[in-house]
């Protein structure tokens, strides 16, 4: 079952630094990647080594890191990007090419029996130089291909038995999450090879796409720190294991998840962002219970409105009381961690000043205190 056995490429280092805001020095590459291993990312994948002298350079120091998470490069489909990959000594090496109309006609000019003629030269020629090495061949904006030759595609080299996976490509984030599924299920059972899924989120559907990837049988996906690449990005690694903790505790517990707020913040720090308040998990307000309905219930039971549990990832709840939507029980739940034990009526009384008092601001959680205080001095 792919949800039991799912493999994360940890794309922050390729997708990643085609973000907006993100240029990463070879420093930073290393703690990144360093953090991304300790967390436990099956795979960690890499500017393509012709981007940039430095580029390639910093391939060869994370590879030398031998870190436990496998190194991948990403490249185009011909030969000499190929050779250059290979030089650096990565586990496995991403190929892609754009098979959309629009990426045919305005990109590599290539018709779809020339894309085969190519992938399969350039796979082969790899495989000769390097027999064990991880190969991947990616279908670009494979969303907006003709379904017909993408499984031309696939299919021809599948019979050559070239590759370790597929990848499927929501270039543009056009997918849905039914049409993941139907073509990732379908290409799994036409070509018995594994799927690796890499999605967009310009619509906002990255990460059910990615879950519907492997409701269809994928076996990896593609993810980055907070989510960050062309656009606004991909599938966020938090949100992806957000989305597996939910169907399934034990789906994610490979992975060293009191970490995640610390790689969260590093690569915002980096990018000169902050992570967004709604953000899975780490987003500031991920586990703040405010309604006195909400605060009552998960004093007494968190597993009442919270299906995560912040201290799986080294967080805390918090549950704020110095506004108008208070309730007593909160109020209470307060005075009790003061050490104040005031009778109900009193409680009730003070909530009521709260509720008013917070009509014109919210309170601070000092202010609240000082009325607790107050009343247990009145009322010895
Ligand atoms: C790119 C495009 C890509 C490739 C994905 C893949 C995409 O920036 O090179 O190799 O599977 O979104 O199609 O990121
Ligand atoms: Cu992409």
């Amino acid at each position: 079952m792919p949800f039991e056995d799912f493999h994360v490429i940890e794309s922050t280092l390729r997708e990643g630094e085609q973000f907006s805001t993100a240029t990463f020095s070879t420093p930073q590459k290393i703690e990144i990647a360093g953090l991304l291993d300790d967390f436990g990312v099956e795979f960690i994948e890499m500017t393509s080594p012709l981007a940039s002298p430095q580029s390639e350079a910093d391939i060869r120091q994370i590879v030398g890191l031998g870190l436990k998470s496998k190194i991948l490069t990403h490249i185009r489909c011909n030969k000499q990007d190929a050779l250059r990959a290979l030089d650096t000594g990565v586990d496995g090496i991403d190929i892609v090419i754009g098979t959309s109309q629009q990426l045919m006609e305005h990109s590599h000019g290539k018709s779809i029996r020339q894309i085969i003629d190519l992938a399969l030269e350039v796979l082969s020629f790899v495989r000769e130089q390097a027999p064990g090495i991880i190969l991947r061949f990616s279908t670009e904006d494979s969303f907006r291909s003709r379904e017909s030759d993408l499984l031309r595609v696939y299919l021809a080299i599948a019979e050559a038995k070239l590759v370790n996976r597929f990848g499927v490509a929501d270039t543009v984030g056009v997918a849905t999450p039914l049409q993941v599924y139907n073509m990732v299920h379908q290409i799994v059972r036409l070509t018995g090879t594994d799927v690796e899924f890499h999605g967009h989120n310009d619509s906002g559907c990255a990460v059910a796409n990615a879950t519907a990837a492997l409701e269809g049988g994928a076996t990896h996906i593609d993810t980055t720190v907070l989510g960050i690449g062309e656009r606004n990005g991909i599938t966020p690694l938090g949100a992806l294991v957000a989305r597996l903790y939910t169907l399934n505790r034990d789906y994610v517990q490979k992975y060293n998840l009191t970490l995640l707020p610390e790689i969260d913040q590093l690569i915002a720090d980096l990018c000169g962002i902050t992570i967004p308040f709604n953000n899975c998990i780490t987003g500031k307000s991920a586990f703040v219970h405010k309604a006195g309905i909400h605060a009552k219930a998960v004093l007494a039971n968190p597993d009442t409105y919270e299906i995560i549990r912040p201290e799986d990832f080294g967080l805390t709840r918090e549950v704020t009381i110095g506004h108008r939507l208070t309730g007593w029980n909160a109020i209470r739940d307060r005075a009790r961690k003061l050490g104040l034990d005031l009778p109900d009526e009193v409680i009730r009384a003070i909530t009521e000043d709260v509720k008013r008092r917070a009509d014109a601001r919210p309170l601070e959680l000092h202010e609240i205190d000082a009325m607790l205080h107050e009343n247990a001095e009145q009322s010895k």
